[in-house]
């Protein structure tokens, strides 16, 4: 056996089944592997940001790693934002990178370079394999490092000589830890916070967002009465929500929506979640969204367990899960002029039941999640590391990770054209995916950020603002790829051709042009 081989039979060995892969030569070794060993299903992407954003997509469905194959540093580096994107939603990804054999790396042939440094910062584990003999036993540490709570990139790079040699040896998979309790002065200090009967707010990250604990949170805020109140963070992986389930805002993107929404806040009770800070700096605004002298009581730190802690809160506070929310009747899909809220009263309406959506809405999206706490049961997963472009390579990774689910991409024009050749993937794959590409051919929030400095744009400006002259064409552009597409610009139109593409299957583009 050989180091290939034995790297395949560990990762099948370990329940790491799907890879997403953009080879070259040194990893040749691995292919034939794949090619020799029944068991992994490979996904073929075009850049190496849609194989990792994809494996990101897939992690936060599946709440396990999915392998990436990436070729080298410059491989890897082209994946590296929707890996910062991953780290920041604490996805769990077994990254492989081929490399230089080990006795060519001291002649620097052209590809060769610093992996390992380039691995580093998005990785909370990073080893380049010594000999064949090490590949397996890595592999099994890799993985369990990707899965050790709350989850993370594990990078192991494979100098090609480590893959052809012989001598493999397969590796065996490692317990993963189960993730730590909370200490119980932490249960105390919220227990205490939420009794004073001083403004008091959670905020919820990471698992506490999905629907168990969120129910719990909800019983929580309900038992306390008015003076608790619970919010997610402003960019989440994957909230659990709908109609019937417990609904959460989120803390504002706009830094002075967040001051206002935290303002007069004494207790913040973090629970797997930091507590929030703004996107960027403003000259003359706060940094912290919580008021000045706020106290910050961890309940739990990401790599523990929020649904425990929570139901600990709730038994000393002697809560019970959140009273359901009372149904509400569908809306009928909106009409006329294409706007946000009209997109939303949409989506409310037509949204399949558990549908994946992927909100890459930018600015466009303001109205989108705010108005869809009704729409039937989904999953909302959102850009962590605003890194744009992780969209579509998202929606891709996620229809895979959730067989059966459409996904329904929320997805602004200028951030699709990162990372666009995942409609291929999606295409070849015949992935149920709805992507509705928001057409405002701008950039648009970045016109606003202009203006808020207090700025006309000039010509150059503009320039670099405006994505018209020429036009992008979404029909063609997806129809490039494979994937069947149209154009809407009234609401009814899109209603229409939103209904009849969640209803067949594979992917469509919907170019709604707002
Ligand atoms: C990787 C990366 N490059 C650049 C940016 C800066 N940036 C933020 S938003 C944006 C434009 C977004 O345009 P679009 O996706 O069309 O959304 P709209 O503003 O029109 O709603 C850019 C370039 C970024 N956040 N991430
Ligand atoms: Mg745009």
């Amino acid at each position: 056996m050989n180091g290939a081989e034995s790297l395949v039979h560990t990762l099948l060995a370990c329940g790491v089944d799907t890879c997403f892969s953009n080879p070259g030569t040194s990893e040749m070794h691995f292919v034939a592997a794949l090619d020799r060993i029944p068991g992994m299903r490979c996904v073929l992407a075009l850049q190496e940001n849609v194989v990792t954003g994809a494996a990101d997509g897939y992690a936060r469905m599946q709440d396990r790693p999915a392998a990436t194959l990436l070729h080298c540093g410059p491989g890897l580096a082209n994946g590296l934002a929707n890996l910062h994107n991953a780290r920041r939603a604490r996805s769990p990804i077994v990254n492989l990178v081929g490399d230089q054999a080990t006795h060519h790396r001291p002649l620097d042939a052209p590809l060769t370079a610093d992996t390992e440094g380039w691995a580093r910062p998005v990785s909370t584990w990073t080893r380049t394999a010594a000999d064949a003999a090490a590949v397996g036993a890595d592999c099994a540490s890799a993985v369990q490092a990707a899965r050790t709570a709350p989850g993370g990139i594990a990078t192991l790079i494979l100098p090609s000589d480590t893959c052809w040699d012989e001598g493999g040896v397969v590796g065996t998979a490692r317990a993963v830890p189960t993730p730590a309790q909370a200490v119980p002065s932490a249960i105390d200090g919220a227990v205490r916070a939420l009794r004073s009967g001083q403004p008091t707010v959670l905020i919820l990250g990471g698992m506490a967002l999905r629907a168990g604990a969120l129910d719990v949170a909800g019983g929580i805020v309900a038992a306390v009465g008015t003076s608790a109140r619970m919010m997610a963070q402003t960019s989440n992986a994957r909230i659990e929500r709908g109609a019937g389930r417990t609904p959460i805002d989120r803390v504002p993107y706009p830094v002075d929506q967040a001051v206002a929404a935290l303002a007069g806040t004494v207790h913040l009770i973090l629970v797997g979640a930091p507590a929030p800070v703004g996107f960027f700096a403003y000259p003359n605004k706060p940094g912290l969204m919580a008021p000045p002298g706020c106290e910050v009581h961890v309940l739990t730190r990401p790599e523990q367990d929020p649904a425990d802690a929570l139901a600990r809160v709730a038994v000393a506070l002697g809560a019970t899960t959140a009273p359901k929310p009372a149904a509400v009747p569908r809306p009928e899909p909106a009409r006329g002029e294409v706007t946000s809220e009209a997109l939303a009263q949409t989506l409310c309406a037509l949204l399949p039941e558990h549908a994946v959506v992927v909100d890459e809405s930018v600015s466009f999206g303001r109205a989108l999640y705010p108005g869809t706490h009704d729409a039937a049961p989904h999953d909302w997963l959102q850009i962590t590391g605003g890194a744009i472009g992780c969209g579509i390579p998202l929606a891709t990774g996620a229809a895979i990770g959730a067989p059966g689910r459409r996904v329904v991409g929320l997805q602004a024009d200028g951030s699709a054209m990162y990372t666009l050749q995942g409609l291929w993937t999606q295409a070849r794959e015949k992935l149920d995916v709805t992507t509705v590409i928001l057409a405002n051919r701008k950039y648009a929030i970045l016109m606003g950020e202009y203006r808020g400095v207090g700025a006309n744009p000039g010509r150059t400006a503009l320039d670099m603002m405006d994505l018209g002259n020429p036009d992008l064409d979404w029909v063609r552009l997806a129809n490039g790829m494979g994937v069947e597409a149209a154009r809407a610009d009234t609401m009814e139109a899109f209603a229409e051709l939103f209904a009849q593409a969640n209803a067949r299957p594979g992917p469509f583009v919907i170019e709604l042009v707002i």
